[in-house]
């Protein structure tokens, strides 16, 4: 490709551009399951990650101009340090499969890595801002953002095609991008929490499954109670924000035999930990409190005694340890889209 010699403003603002595209469509991944949105979401990320790849060049003019001028590169460097390992990280992932660098995942480097370029990204651009003009929103502007547009989709192609023809185990990967492991076999699948929660162990004997419905008293559920109560059985997948997935058979309890579908609010399911998820009322019919998996009751790290079981949801939906069901006003949307607390 022919590097202009005085590369303009645009090129930044691309960048930027970019940026904060490949960010959003990183998060709204973790946000969805399932094709073709996934499918979508995984190609979209993909391209536009790239596309930062496709306008390096032009990028490192600037840089080279930049650090002539006497002044602190520090923010600068980091930011091109934590662009480089994101992207890298990013790209091993979805060709050579989900592995560790020391034990640490790679796509938890891409995701730690982006979240570091986010906050660098608000530094330099507060340093060094630069006002799109008037004349960006020109024919050429346009053209120039479907040749790189159209560089980023084909080197997405060509990886894809790289990727399959030699075989390598990006070609497995689900639409979400995660890997398969341990599928039918629950006690080869991983054991993960959220970055916030930790395995609790729950005395199955002194255990209660509280359930709360608006304007009745909160009403317990034992072990042995729930486990009587456990006539379906479900086969799901659980994809996990890790970068992993297993299908298992589960049963339990449809989560409507103990709260019907309510007509308005949120239904909250809570574990004995704290960590709490909300649904809209009408997912009652789909959501399946488990007490067993594979045949076998839960172990402790899968979510013993009561975990839910949300098809068509990221894992970080099931909750693990749950001891508290219930209806409450508030609407589903009212909870961060990620659990923070
Ligand atoms: N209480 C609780 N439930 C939880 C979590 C957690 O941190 N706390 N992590 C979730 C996430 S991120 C995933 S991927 C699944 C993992 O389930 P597993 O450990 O049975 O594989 O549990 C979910 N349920
Ligand atoms: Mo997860």
């Amino acid at each position: 490709m022919v590097v202009p010699s005085r590369p303009s403003r645009q090129t930044n603002l691309a960048l930027l551009l970019l940026l904060a595209g490949a960010f959003a469509t990183g998060w709204l991944a973790f946000g969805v399951e399932g094709s073709p949105q996934s499918r979508t979401v995984s190609e979209v990320h993909g391209i536009l990650g790239l596309g930062i790849l496709v306008l390096a060049p032009w990028k490192s003019v600037i840089v080279r101009r930049g650090l002539r001028r006497r002044r602190r590169h520090t923010v600068a460097v980091a930011l091109a340090v934590v662009v480089t390992v994101s992207l890298a990280a990013g790209v091993v992932h979805a060709t050579l499969g989900p592995l560790e660098v020391g034990g640490v995942r790679v796509l938890a480097v891409h995701v730690a890595s982006a979240v570091a370029v986010a906050l660098l990204v608000l530094l330099h651009v507060a340093r060094r801002a630069q006002r799109p003009r008037q004349t960006d929103m020109s024919r050429r502007t346009a053209l120039r953002a479907i040749v790189v547009g159209g560089a980023a989709a084909l080197a997405y192609g060509a990886a894809e095609s790289v990727t399959s023809v030699a075989g390598l185990p990006g070609r497995h990967r689900r639409a979400t991008g995660s890997y398969e492991v341990g599928s039918g076999v629950p006690s080869t699948m991983p054991v993960t929490q959220w970055f916030t929660d930790d395995v609790a162990r729950i005395d199955l004997d002194t255990y209660a499954l509280r359930v709360s419905r608006p304007g009745e008293p909160t009403t317990a559920l034992s072990h042995g109670e729930l486990l009587a109560m456990s006539g379906t059985t479900q086969v799901a997948v659980l994809d996990c924000t890790g970068g992993w997935w297993a299908e298992q058979t589960w049963r339990g309890l449809r989560l409507d035999t103990l709260l019907g579908t309510p007509d308005r609010g949120s239904v909250v399911v809570r574990s004995a930990t704290g960590y709490t998820r909300r649904f809209p009322p009408e997912d009652t019919s789909v959501l399946l409190l488990a007490t067993q998996v594979g045949g076998a009751l839960l172990s402790s790290g899968h979510g013993a005694p009561v975990r839910l079981v949300a098809p068509g949801r990221r894992g970080f939906w099931w909750v693990k340890w749950v001891d508290h069901v219930s209806v409450e006003p508030q609407p589903w949307w009212s909870e961060p889209p990620f659990p923070l607390q």
